[in-house]
């Protein structure tokens, strides 16, 4: 919505705000023009990611014992619900993580559900990205991690063993005391990855920085260090990419103040842990003109840009016939062909993708996340501080590749898990 962090909070009875940042220390609430106000459900856990790989910030959440929410962000500062039936069926969530557990490059979205009253397995969805349409939402078999007595309140990812695959983290309590669980993924061992880590100026994680990967073969994914996102948890500062067998040619961080850096990568640093310190005055790095940012991107003002770019000269931006439809992506502009949609679907605003015309909302971006607001209370925004990470589900079970052998081990003591 704005070049500074805005803040999206996911609220229980009543509804969501979204905060633009204004860029002078205050704020707007823009939820209701953004389409994402959903004033009659209770928020529980919400996360941050490009799920369509459009280079704009999504946002997913779950809503107690309510339809949990896909939003896509399109170029006019509006969200549309893209949640698939299964995907949006109501359940006592807890916590959404979103984090690619198997690196294949694919974001998976897990929710975590309290089991208060009954069984409530917890679930885990593939988002996988479509050119030119909406992304294909594809339940998994979450395997041990379903939980389907679990007691879960919170619960996180991060690398426990230093493998490059998430682990996850779920912690239970409330209404019965019940071990922290840790799982492990076995699926998706042998594929590629790449952890960033962007540091402050003063060394500390930069929560709000944005870090995207070009890639060879794969376009850009992007990954936001999050400041609160889950629900009584926080996740790791960390951009963890799953690459699948691709590699990463460019990496590029943006702080909060716009500031950013890019780094040439070869295949040799894929598989590893990467710090990125803030830049010195007059260290901000530029491209080389010859970098290679792979396929679809190309170096411009030092930095990779889509080559399907639109010609903006005064005007409207120029696209060819053959691919009609400009939209803004990355922070610059693209032509794209226009969609033709099927009977009852009609095509969004930007003419990119089709949808069920009940399901349109308008709305706009954000950047930053906290969790949850109290019943009728201030804002409640999970604990920062040091790092303890959080990871995110794995899968089991014979769905695509993600075949179940996630492992319960060495549970430990109950309660909400914090960040700590
Ligand atoms: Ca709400
Ligand atoms: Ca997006
Ligand atoms: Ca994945
Ligand atoms: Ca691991």
């Amino acid at each position: 919505m704005s070049s500074s962090s805005d803040v999206f909070c996911d609220n229980e009875n009543g509804p969501n705000f979204l905060f633009r940042n204004n860029g002078d220390g205050t704020f707007t609430d823009m939820a209701q023009q953004a389409g994402v106000e959903d004033r009659y459900q209770h928020g529980r856990g919400v996360a941050l990611a490009d799920f369509n790989a459009d280079g704009k910030t999504d946002i997913v959440y779950g809503n107690w014992n309510g339809q949990h929410r896909l939003y896509l962000q399109d170029n006019n500062q509006r969200f549309r619900d893209v949640a698939s039936g299964s995907f949006s069926s109501p359940s006592p969530v807890r916590t959404v993580i979103a984090a690619d557990f198997d690196n294949d490059q694919e974001l998976d979205i897990f929710f975590n559900n309290i089991a208060y009253r009954g069984h409530a397995p917890n679930r885990l969805f593939r988002v996988a990205r479509r050119a030119d349409a909406d992304p294909q939402i594809e339940e998994l078999n979450v395997g041990e991690a379903a939980e389907p007595q679990g007691r879960g309140t919170g619960a996180t990812v991060t690398d426990f063993d230093g493998d490059g695959q998430l682990d996850l983290l779920v912690a239970h309590g409330e209404s019965a005391s019940q071990p922290i669980s840790v799982f492990k993924v076995t699926q998706g061992s042998s594929n590629h990855w790449l952890r960033v880590i962007p540091r402050t100026r003063f060394g500390s994680f930069a929560r709000g920085a944005r870090v995207t990967a070009y890639t060879n073969r794969s376009g850009a994914l992007m990954r936001i260090i999050d400041g609160g996102s889950g629900y009584l948890c926080e996740m790791e500062p960390v951009a963890h990419f799953g690459l699948g067998k691709d590699e990463v040619t460019v990496v590029e961080v943006y702080w909060p103040d716009g500031r950013s850096v890019a780094r040439p990568l070869q295949p040799g640093d894929m598989n590893s842990v990467m710090e990125i310190g803030y830049p010195k005055e007059g260290e901000e790095s530029v491209l080389n003109p010859d970098t290679q940012c792979g396929e679809g991107f190309f170096v411009k003002n030092g930095r990779c840009a889509d080559n399907n770019e639109c010609k903006q000269q005064s005007g409207p931006p120029v696209c060819p016939k053959s691919r009609p439809v400009c939209s803004n992506t990355y922070g610059h502009y693209n032509c794209g062909p226009r969609k033709t949609c099927s009977r009852g679907h009609k095509p969004t605003k930007d003419g990119r993708a089709c949808m069920v015309p009940t399901r349109y909302y308008p709305l706009s971006p954000s950047l930053c996340s906290c969790s949850s607001v109290l019943p009728g209370g201030p804002l409640f925004l999970t604990p920062a501080g040091a790092p303890l990470w959080a990871l995110p589900p794995i899968s089991t079970g014979p769905l695509h590749g993600l075949n179940g052998d996630m492992r319960l081990r060495a549970p430990q003591s109950h309660a909400s898990m914090g960040i700590a």
